[in-house]
């Protein structure tokens, strides 16, 4: 198992459109593991492998309390969206300690093939839905930050810069 490096906004990384997966190999395989550490140890919900500087459609989640019920979701496809939208409080991992609001389906069905390469079709509502829908973002170069105003997003760039300068010094 090894801990990933999470790319940190405005990395120009974070922009790239993923690739579908071409096989569930071993490699994919160890991938998915050490982004599940990743972020476990990051106390994340999800993460994309966009996030980690892999671009190919792959994203791993898991909303559940006890943290025992991890999800993954390789080529995903959005098949259903409920007409009701919701603002929601997004966090992201690539921005850490920012939080706003997105409006998001309340409910999307998702087909995608599983961590074994089996096809499923997963149904979801409430964070796992709001999840599912950052993360798919992530995959197409779309980082949460992008939903806000043009204010809001220079504030958090400029803060985010002026983190990274301090952590190098
Ligand atoms: O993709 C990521 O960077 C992970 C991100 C997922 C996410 C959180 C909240 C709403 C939508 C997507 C996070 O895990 S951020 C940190 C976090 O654990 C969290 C933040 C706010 C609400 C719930 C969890
Ligand atoms: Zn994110």
């Amino acid at each position: 198992m090894a801990l990933l490096q999470i790319l940190r906004y405005p990395d120009p990384r974070l922009h790239t459109v993923a690739k579908p997966v071409a096989s569930v190999d071993a490699r994919i395989q160890t991938l998915i593991t050490d982004m599940l550490q990743t972020m476990y140890e990051a106390k994340g919900i999800g993460l994309a492998a966009t996030q980690i500087d892999v671009h190919e459609r792959l994203i791993v989640m898991d909303v559940s309390e006890e943290r025992d019920q991890p999800l993954i979701l390789i080529n995903p496809q959005l098949v259903w969206t409920s007409a009701e939208t919701h603002l929601n409080e997004e966090g992201c991992l690539s921005v850490p300690g920012i939080y706003d609001g997105v409006e998001r389906f309340d409910a999307v069905t998702v087909s995608a093939l599983d961590g074994k390469g089996v096809a499923r079709v997963v149904q979801a509502q409430d964070l796992l839905a709001v999840c599912i829908q950052h993360e798919m973002d992530h995959l197409m170069g779309k980082v949460f930050v992008e939903y806000l105003s043009p204010l809001k997003r220079n504030r958090i760039k400029k803060k985010m810069q002026k983190a990274q300068r301090e952590e190098a010094q």
